[in-house]
This record gives C-alpha cells, sequence and structure tokens, in this order.
C-alpha cells in the first residue's frame, strides 16, 4: 500500500474528502474483488443464511431507483445492495481494515488512535445500481460516535466511473452550519450552491470522506458493477453513541 501524501491533512481540512487513487497494489484489490465476488454469490446462493445482513434494493427508499422504469426497476429490486458487517465475514477484509496503512489514514485526519466502528460492502449492479440523494453520514441513527470525529472510507475495488456510480461530494460542505445544509437540501440541485466534485477514480483507490461532507450517489447506468468496501472510523476518545462495534477492541487493534 501506498505512503500517505504530506498534504493529507492540509486536503482533508480545506476539502472534507481526500482521494488516495490506487492506494491498494493491483494484487491485493484482485484479492479483495475475487473475495467479494464470492460472498456476493454465496448471498444471492443462500439468501435465508444472509438475512441479518444482506439488504436488497427492494429495500430502497423509492427515489433511489427512479431513474428507471417498469421492468428495468423490478429487476432491480432484486439486486443486492448492502452486506454488512463485512469483517466478520471476509478475513482479508478485516486484516486490511486493521492495516496500518489503513488504519494510518483515519489516525492521521482525527490526528489520534481510532476504533472500527462498521464497515459493510457496497454494490452497485451494472445497469441496475441505484442511487442515492444528497446526505450527510454525522450524526446517524445506524452507528455514530458522541461526537463528529469519525470519517468513512471507501475502498473502491472497481473504481468509479462516471456512469458506474461515482459518489459526488460538495468540497468544504464539512464547515456548513445546519442551517446551510439544510438550504443545500432543499433546493434544487441545479441551482444549488456548492462545488460539486464527481469522485471518478481507477480500481484500488481510497477515498477518505469527512462524516459531515455532503454527498450523493449516481445511479449505475454503465454495463460495469462497482464495488465498494465502506468502513466508518472514529476518534478513540469519541465512543459509540449509537449502535455497536463490529469488532472487539483487542481485535480492531492494528499490527
Ligand atoms: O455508494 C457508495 O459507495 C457510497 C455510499 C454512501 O453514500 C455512504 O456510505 O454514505
Amino acid at each position: 500500500m501506498k505512503t500517505l501524501p504530506e498534504s493529507l491533512q492540509a486536503d482533508f481540512g480545506r476539502d472534507g474528502f481526500v482521494m488516495l487513487p490506487r492506494f491498494l497494489e493491483p494484487s491485493l484489490n484482485s484479492r479483495l474483488r475475487a473475495s467479494v465476488e464470492l460472498l456476493m454469490e454465496d448471498v444471492y446462493t443462500a439468501p435465508k443464511k444472509w438475512e441479518a445482513e444482506a439488504l436488497y434494493q427492494s429495500q430502497c427508499q423509492p427515489d433511489q431507483l427512479a431513474h428507471l422504469s417498469g421492468d428495468q426497476r423490478k429487476n432491480a429490486e432484486a439486486m443486492l445492495y448492502i452486506v454488512g458487517r463485512l469483517t466478520r465475514h471476509l478475513p482479508d477484509v478485516k486484516a486490511l481494515l486493521a492495516s496500518r496503512s489503513v488504519v494510518a489514514i483515519a489516525e492521521a485526519v482525527l490526528g489520534e488512535e481510532v476504533r472500527l466502528h462498521f464497515s459493510n460492502l457496497t454494490l452497485r449492479a451494472s445497469r441496475l445500481g441505484c442511487g442515492n440523494a444528497w446526505h450527510r453520514d454525522y450524526p446517524n441513527q445506524f452507528c455514530c460516535g458522541a461526537d463528529e470525529r469519525q470519517l468513512r472510507l471507501i475502498i473502491c475495488l472497481d473504481g468509479m466511473a462516471e456512469a458506474q456510480g461515482a459518489v459526488r461530494v460538495v468540497a468544504g460542505s464539512h464547515h456548513w452550519t445546519k442551517a446551510q445544509w439544510a438550504t443545500f437540501k432543499r433546493s434544487d440541485e441545479a441551482k444549488a450552491n456548492g462545488d460539486v466534485r464527481t469522485l471518478g477514480c481507477p480500481p484500488g483507490t481510497v477515498v477518505a470522506l469527512d462524516c459531515r461532507t455532503a454527498h450523493s450517489v449516481l445511479p449505475n447506468i454503465s454495463a460495469e458493477p462497482r464495488a465498494n468496501i465502506i468502513a466508518q472510523y472514529g476518534a478513540r476518545s469519541n465512543p459509540l453513541a449509537v449502535g455497536d462495534y463490529e469488532l472487539e477492541c483487542n481485535e480492531s487493534e492494528s499490527e
């Protein structure tokens, strides 16, 4: 894995996100992609076994599939969307998310030791992958620290082309007040005030995202699927107020 750029903290502080293109070596990226593929096959083959972890696009908000019509939407609803608690199912993902190189990204931006809150696999199926409206990850009702000192790492195993369901961010929006965020959400996107960036990137890229950065996801209208590993880390001195740690403390120690 690559070393971190010296400008990481300054860039993250200014923009509320940082992209680390090809952070994962191609061989590691391919191994992880193959593990994820096997996991997906198992979920589709034995859905009962995965009931507690798997979320399908049928469980999305209606607006997430609004770009599709009739039969296409029906097909899209059957697609796997999220598989939760990934570190419990894939040892290579657990090793990755506890590795010094990856933990160092979270520590560099949060300025202290961190703990892994949760991980998941987020999928956008080829041609049928749903989008996401603009949102912020803090606060959230699923897994959230007492304060905002947490971030998400988005590990882009397939990369993200714009048509492949790329994440978009508003640079600098982590500094917005609640009122600025409310105004942005209310406004028609075309007229909204903000420096919107589409995070197109090659496979193996890691995106670090401040939990207050406004972001959305485009639907996947391309012929390529895309799989991201999402991991939320929080400062060790910011205990979870909502939800449970995915790993016990001694399990989540980095090597
Ligand atoms: O599709 C993705 O990878 C990003 C998902 C997302 O917006 C989130 O986890 O908050």
